[in-house]
Parts: structure tokens; C-alpha cells; sequence
């Protein structure tokens, strides 16, 4: 029937109009661009909250969960920092390039600013960019960065709008904030030196002046003296400048929530890398003491607060339904990390790792199965979990194909587009998996293949590394704690895996 405009009713129109515009909005809201935030926590375990069994009440990351989709099976590239979070941005594994191990703070950047990162891509989709937190992946030049000056290349040239970091870790120095190419409050008569070979000049360090400490190290972390904090590295100058280690979840968040802010009439794309709960545990005052369980535990309250102050700034802005919210961790637990704050004292029965053999450093699961909880109202079922295998190299090409962008040849290798698993609308996610600690493991189905390596199989008692000189394989249907290493029986197929291994590396 051919409808002559002219002749439709006035009120008929606005009943046509209204639909139309709700049956659009509906669609827009749930295929174009949602806002994306990744909260990427530093050294959680799978077993360190609430929402996955943990002692540490965590009502916000619940939260989270309760109104989206949790993963059992999501995972880390990495049992540590920096190599995830390379394989995180770039959607390559770190272990295919030289130098992505744990990077001392003053390394050059360790990413290459000709490739695609994940910001660029969600920049071609339209999004603004910024990353606040943890960088940890290297800033400057091959000579080193200019801490007085530019300090650049770093985020803003791997495709993101806006930075606001702690240039390596809290226990690294330079203990300062960066924001864009500068450091934050410095006072040009005060210029910052680094040097990660010998003390400056005169400066205290933990090894020689102890009494100046307040936590004391285990291991390391007898360096530069800052906040009463032995780091590793040694700094001086930049007084002015100098972050207080109590106030910087405060002070992420607060970046956080002001960039969503300002960015909250276009898609953005906000990579929130918190400090909690990677050592030295120092969380502020409101925190401490509360969970029982320490100052690890206490960490994670703090963790817990920052998820808070991001949900409540999205919901207060009407942005979230239509914002899809991403919250991992870069690696698994670890208790004694190089202080001495008795996070093995204090720990009652709380499990970081669940039910997972292993943590941060480790082949085992622990190392790098973590939290994965995927909220986006506008598309996700409320309350949902799924079994899917998750690798977070995979991010990359899976928001490139929600925003409706095809990576470019040689961008990201190794990422797989599961969104649909991510998203929960496909109980599958990729059919294997590899984990990477020094050495690698492949998983596959229910089996997991840990090839041969040299080296320790633990660093302490709390810290296993999931080596061994022979080759390891585990049921993780029936052993998840990988406790039988059933390879001498299964000689075939040990052979299978190994070579599928061998074919990934060699891609
Ligand atoms: C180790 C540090 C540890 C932590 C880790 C990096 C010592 C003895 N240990 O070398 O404290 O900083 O590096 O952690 O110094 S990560 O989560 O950033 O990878
Ligand atoms: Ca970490």
C-alpha cells in the first residue's frame, strides 16, 4: 500500500516519528560505538574478589558482574606486567619481540609507534583515547626519555588523545605522574635525574639508610627513598613532583572520571590501568585496616572504591548502558612481592587464586587466568557468565569489529576476533590458548601442554613458577589445580601439542 504522506494524520505522524526514532536509537545503541573502558587491575588473582569466591568484599566489581557477563576462562598473555599489557595494546604476543620483559623505568618505549595499537584503531572508528594509570611499557627514545622536557614517544604517539601515567610501576622510579609529554607539578629548578646503575650524588638509599624507611624491602627495592618507600632505580630532584603513594587511586580516578566527562558527547575509549594492587601496598587511609586481611587485602578495597568512582561517574553522566566496561588483570597473585607487609601473615583463608594452581611468574593457571567481567547493558545479558576461552590479545581485533574496523595487515597477529564471546552471544571464544612466563604452555580443549624449560621451579614457597625440565600436561577438566602431570602417559598427545606450539611460535 503506498502511503500519500499528505494524507496521514498529525498524530499519526508523531506516533510514526517517536517509532522511528526509538526503533533507531535501539539499533544505534546496540551496534555503533559504545564508550569502551578497560579497568586493567595491576597483580589480581582470580580468586582476590567477591564476585569470584574471594574473603575481600568487593561490591562494585560485583556489580559489575551482577549486571553483566563474567568469564572463568579469561586470560592474560603474561604472568607479568609488561609483557600484557604489550600484548594487550598491540595484539601481538611480547614474547615475539626482544626486550618486553618487566621494564626498568627509565627503558625506552617498548612499542613502535609506526604500528596500530589498539587506540589508533578505535581513533579510526572516531573514538577519543586516553590511557591514565600503570604505562610500565618504556617511554623516549632509544637513548633514553627526557624526563625534563618532551617526554616522548610515548601514548600520544601510539594513537591515544590523552595520558595521564605513572611511567613504570609504583615500586620503579621516577615516582611522578606524566601527563601528555610532561611531568606533572615539576619545577624546572628541580629537574629530575634517573638512573637505574648507580645512586645520584649524595641520595639516601633503603640499602644504606634503612632508618629511613617505613616498609622495609624483602627483596630489591632498596633503592632511591621516596615517601619513605625504598624503589628500585635511583632518583633525585623533582620534589615538587613527587607522587604520595596514598593518594594515587585518588588521583587516577579523579583523571579517569574527568576524561569521561569531557568526552561525553562522542564514543570514547578509556584504558584505566590502576596502580591497586601491585606493591608497595599503601593504600590511604580509608582503606586501611579495613579488609582484615592487610594491606594487600586493603588494596583491594581500594581497587574495589576506584571501579566505584568510574561506575558512579558514567551512571551520573547517563553514559552507562551504552558503555561497554572491561575489567582484568595484568597477571595473577603474588603475596611477598619485595616488601615486608605481611601479605602472607594476614592472608586467613583467602585464596588469590581460587581455585588455580600458581599466580604472578607462574605456567600454571594462576599466572594468568584472571578476573574477566564484561558489562555493556545495552547488549549484554545481566548476571551471565560464561566458560568462553578469552585471551586479552584478542581485545584488539574484537573492538576493532564491534566499532566496525579491519585491523591492517601486520597490526595485530596474533588477536582474534571473539567478540561474540565477549559479548556472550556465542559460548565460544578461541579454540586454544597459549600462556607465556619465561617459557610458554598451549591449552587446548581440556588439555594444557607446559613445554620443557631450565630454571627453578619456584622462586619461594608462595611463588611457583611452573617450570621443569621435562615436559607437563594437565587435565584441566578433572586436575584444574594441575597437581598430576600426566605426559608420560600421553606421549601422543604431548607430540600434538608441542608441534601446534612450535606452529604458533613460528607465525
Ligand atoms: C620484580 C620485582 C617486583 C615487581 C615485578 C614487576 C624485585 C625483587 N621484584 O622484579 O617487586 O616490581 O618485578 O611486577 O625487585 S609487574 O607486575 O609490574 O610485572
Ligand atoms: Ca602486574
Amino acid at each position: 500500500m503506498k502511503t500519500n504522506i499528505n494524507k496521514v494524520p498529525g498524530s499519526m505522524m508523531l506516533l510514526i516519528a517517536i517509532t522511528l526514532a526509538f526503533s533507531s536509537n535501539a539499533q544505534t545503541t546496540k551496534t555503533s560505538k559504545p564508550n569502551i573502558v578497560i579497568i586493567y587491575a595491576d597483580d589480581l588473582g582470580y580468586g582476590d574478589i567477591s564476585a569470584y569466591g574471594g574473603d575481600v568484599k568487593t561490591p562494585n566489581i560485583d556489580r559489575l558482574a551482577s549486571q553483566g557477563l563474567s568469564f572463568t576462562n579469561g586470560h592474560s598473555t603474561s604472568a607479568t606486567c609488561t609483557p600484557s599489557r604489550y600484548s594487550l595494546l598491540t595484539g601481538k604476543y611480547a614474547w615475539r619481540k626482544q626486550g618486553t620483559g618487566v621494564a626498568p623505568g627509565n627503558a625506552p618505549l617498548i612499542l613502535d609507534p609506526e604500528k596500530n595499537t589498539i587506540a589508533d584503531v578505535l581513533g579510526k572508528a572516531g573514538y577519543k583515547s586516553a590511557v591514565v594509570g600503570k604505562w610500565h611499557l618504556g617511554l623516549g627514545p632509544k637513548e633514553g626519555a627526557d624526563w625534563n622536557g618532551d617526554i616522548k614517544p610515548g601514548p600520544l604517539e601510539l594513537g591515544f588523545n590523552y595520558s595521564y601515567i605513572l611511567p613504570a610501576t609504583g615500586d620503579r622510579v621516577p615516582c611522578v605522574y606524566v601527563e601528555n609529554h610532561r611531568i606533572v607539578n615539576l619545577d624546572p629548578k628541580d629537574p629530575v635525574h634517573v638512573s637505574y646503575l648507580a645512586p645520584i650524588a649524595n641520595e639516601p638509599t633503603g640499602l644504606n639508610n634503612p632508618e629511613l624507611l617505613r616498609v622495609q624491602s624483602s627483596h630489591g627495592h632498596n633503592q632511591a627513598i621516596v615517601n619513605g618507600i625504598g624503589r628500585i632505580g635511583y632518583m633525585t630532584g623533582g620534589k615538587s613532583a613527587l607522587w604520595t603513594d596514598e593518594d594515587i587511586a585518588a588521583v587516577l580516578a579523579l583523571k579517569a572520571s574527568k576524561f569521561i566527562e569531557n568526552n561525553k558527547n562522542q564514543p570514547f575509549f578509556l584504558y584505566l590501568a590502576t596502580h591497586d594492587i601491585h606493591v608497595p601496598r599503601v593504600p590511604n587511609s580509608k582503606f586501611l585496616g579495613k579488609s582484615g586481611l592487610g594491606v594487600r587485602g586493603d588494596a583491594i578495597l581500594q581497587l574495589d572504591w576506584t571501579v566505584g568512582q568510574v561506575t558512579k561517574t558514567l551512571d551520573s553522566l547517563g553514559l552507562s548502558k551504552n558503555t561497554l566496561v572491561i575489567f582484568s588483570s595484568d597477571n595473577g597473585p603474588v603475596l611477598d612481592d619485595g616488601y615486608v607487609d605481611e601479605a602472607i601473615e594476614k592472608l586467613g583463608t583467602h585464596k588469590p587464586a581460587g581455585p588455580l594452581r600458581g599466580g604472578k611468574y607462574s605456567l600454571f593457571d594462576g599466572g594468568t587466568r584472571v578476573p574477566l567481567i564484561v558489562k555493556w547493558p545495552a547488549a549484554i545479558a545481566a548476571g551471565s557468565s560464561s566458560d568462553a576461552l578469552i585471551s586479552q590479545v584478542d581485545f584488539f581485533a574484537s573492538l576493532a569489529a564491534l566499532t566496525g574496523q579491519k585491523p591492517g595487515a601486520g597490526d595485530a597477529p596474533d588477536s582474534q576476533n571473539v567478540i561474540n564471546a565477549l559479548t556472550g552471544k556465542s559460548k565460544s571464544g578461541r579454540s586454544w590458548l597459549i600462556a607465556h612466563a619465561g617459557t610458554l604452555s598451549i591449552t587446548k580443549g581440556d588439555w594444557k601442554y607446559i613445554e620443557p624449560a631450565k630454571g627453578n621451579a619456584a622462586a619461594s614457597r608462595h611463588k611457583e613458577l611452573g617450570k621443569s625440565a621435562v615436559a607437563q600436561l594437565y587435565n584441566l577438566k578433572n586436575d584444574l589445580a594441575e597437581t598430576r602431570n600426566l605426559a608420560d602417559e600421553n606421549p601422543e598427545l604431548v607430540k600434538t601439542l608441542a608441534a601446534e606450539l612450535e606452529k604458533v611460535k613460528s607465525l
